[in-house]
């Protein structure tokens, strides 16, 4: 491809995509390092990006989550362009600070920049908000002519004009493929930004769209990055079930892994096609396990069918799927001994993963908005702090837990699931029945891997933050409430 694009012009400008370290999973500097290559995913947005940039600019997507990367060493491109969750926001200022310093113009996108644009706006040239596809040409004219804008706005791409990702960019080097099938979420959790940045209205990609991309898809094993591949409506589900169709039809031949909501254990056909269309694991939100905690995350549609959810989950392994289980520790509604009460509902679910965190107000988000108001947002030294909001730190006042309690209550959930011989349970489960037991070792290791090293950066989060965290540890009581003054972050 690159070829081409040399062969249609020859002043060729080179354009560097850059995804920054990410302080949870990476392969190169994590301390869990052998299970660390299964978690490190492909920059799905970078890929997108690139595929939308003129044939006359030269591309290199560089994730310095999978490779130790000098950029003082590198080549001198002539446009930056970085990705940046907000738990990235810190590394990816200071990539953008060595490239403004050699004069190369840098360019931001992504979900962070994008709702913190003030903020980011101080440390690099331009700010592309949204999605980005569309209006990437023209941001990328515009460095050309040298007439580069602070700040251009992306839309919700229509999802039939979504160019299909370079995944030749980046094969080889990771484990797991990726593709995105939809966008946006019908439901508005309140901790969650995927409403305000992709809005709430249902998105599909076209089903051949969505065929052909997993053709070039080189890995075997891919995630579906959705944030709920078959939604909540009849329609959503019909969509669903042709799209497996289609898989099965084409002989795509891929085992996946994707996002659902609940409903996904309530239909059976749906969960056949899956399974033959690859299905092999999903993961849900269940977030909570009392129907107070469902509804103060305003997560409706979960409330709507009560917290006992074995029915579902039993169906579910029926057709040899594993589930990936996600809860929240620090709710308003929660009581002491919520993290032990959260492992057991979950072995006793017949849950395979269990993937717990503390309740974090992101940036855009309704939580954000409440937490401010009631002036419970403690870790507000930003940019330096969004370093703890990857939803494993507590950074907000809870209202029955001090710092030092949540910590103590997630790791007694992860120490209750992941302890050894639940894992090797769970492992011999899933050989006795066959789901998947490669992927049920993987992740149980992995994760108890993971919950060992969270340990160790706990330890050192208290020591790091003793004396502040004296002062913000008293749970929090209505009459704290004062009105908060904090950096923009719309
Ligand atoms: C897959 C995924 C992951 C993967 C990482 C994949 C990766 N390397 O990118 C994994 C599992 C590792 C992961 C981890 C986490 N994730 Co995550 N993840 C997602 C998910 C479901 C999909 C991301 C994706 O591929 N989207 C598809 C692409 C096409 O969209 P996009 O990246 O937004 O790109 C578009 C635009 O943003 C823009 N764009 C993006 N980059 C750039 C760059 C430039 C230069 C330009 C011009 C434009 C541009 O153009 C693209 C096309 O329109 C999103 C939800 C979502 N809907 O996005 C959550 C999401 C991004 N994750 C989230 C969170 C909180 C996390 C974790 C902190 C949670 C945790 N503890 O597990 C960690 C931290 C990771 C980190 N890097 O620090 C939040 C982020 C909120 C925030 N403010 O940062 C999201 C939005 C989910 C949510 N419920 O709120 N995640
Ligand atoms: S948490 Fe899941 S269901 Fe809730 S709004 Fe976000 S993507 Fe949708």
């Amino acid at each position: 491809m690159d070829f081409i694009r040399g062969f249609f012009n020859e002043n060729i400008v080179k354009l560097y995509l850059i995804n920054p370290l990410n302080p949870v999973y990476n392969m190169v500097k994590s301390q869990d390092s052998r299970w660390s290559k299964y978690r490190a995913w492909q920059p799905l947005g970078l890929m997108i990006i690139a595929a939308a940039t003129p044939l006359d600019w030269e591309i290199e997507l560089l994730d310095e989550n999978i490779s130790r990367l000098d950029f003082h060493k590198l080549p001198k491109p002539d446009a930056v362009g970085l990705t940046t969750f907000t738990s990235q926001a810190n590394r990816a200022y200071e990539i953008a600070k060595i490239y403004r310093d050699r004069g190369v113009p840098v360019i931001m996108g992504g979900i962070h920049a994008t709702l913190c644009k003030d903020e980011a706006l101080q440390y690099v040239d331009t700010v592309v908000s949204g999605e980005a596809e569309e209006i990437w040409p023209t941001v990328l004219e515009d460095v050309k002519t040298g007439r580069l804008k602070d700040v251009y706005d992306g839309c919700f791409t229509d999802m039939s004009k979504t160019p299909i990702p370079r995944h030749d960019l980046t094969s080889g080097k990771y484990w797991i493929g990726s593709i995105q099938t939809t966008r946006g979420c019908p439901l508005n959790c309140t901790f969650c930004s995927v409403t305000s940045f992709n809005g709430q209205k249902y998105r599909q990609r076209p089903i051949p769209d969505v065929i052909a991309e997993l053709n070039q898809i080189p890995q075997k094993r891919v995630m579906i990055v959705d944030d709920n591949l078959i939604g909540t409506r009849k329609d959503h589900i019909e969509r669903a079930k042709d799209l497996f169709r289609q898989m099965i039809k084409h002989k795509v031949n891929k085992h996946w892994y994707a996002q659902v909501t609940m409903n996904f254990g309530e239909d059976d056909e749906l969960l056949s096609l899956a399974r033959k269309a690859g299905c092999e694991g999903v993961f849900i939100g269940f977030e909570t396990i009392t129907k107070e905690g469902l509804l103060e995350l305003k997560k409706k549609f979960n409330a709507s069918k009560g917290c006992d959810y074995r029915d579902g989950v039993q169906r579910i392994h029926k057709h040899r799927i594993l589930i990936a289980g996600s809860f929240i520790i620090g709710l308003d509604t929660d009581e002491k001994g919520i993290g032990r009460h959260i492992a057991e509902s979950a072995v006793d679910m017949g849950v395979d993963i269990l993937n717990t965190l503390i309740l974090t107000p992101l940036p855009g988000t309704q939580l954000w908005k409440s937490l401010e108001q009631e002036n419970r947002l403690t870790f507000i030294d930003f940019p330096k702090d969004w370093d703890y909001y990857n939803l494993n730190f507590p950074v907000a006042r809870y209202k029955n837990f001090t710092y030092e309690e949540i910590i103590n209550e997630m790791m007694d959930c992860d120490r209750a699931f992941y302890m050894r011989k639940r894992c090797w349970y769970r492992i011999l489960r899933a050989v006795l029945t066959s789901n998947n037991p490669l992927i049920q070792t993987v992740a149980n290791l992995g994760y108890r891997a993971a919950v060992l090293n969270w340990r160790k950066q706990y330890s050192r989060f208290q020591r790091t933050h003793g004396l502040e965290l004296a002062a913000i540890t008293a749970p929090f009581t209505a009459s704290d409430t004062v009105a908060g003054v904090l950096p923009s972050c719309d």
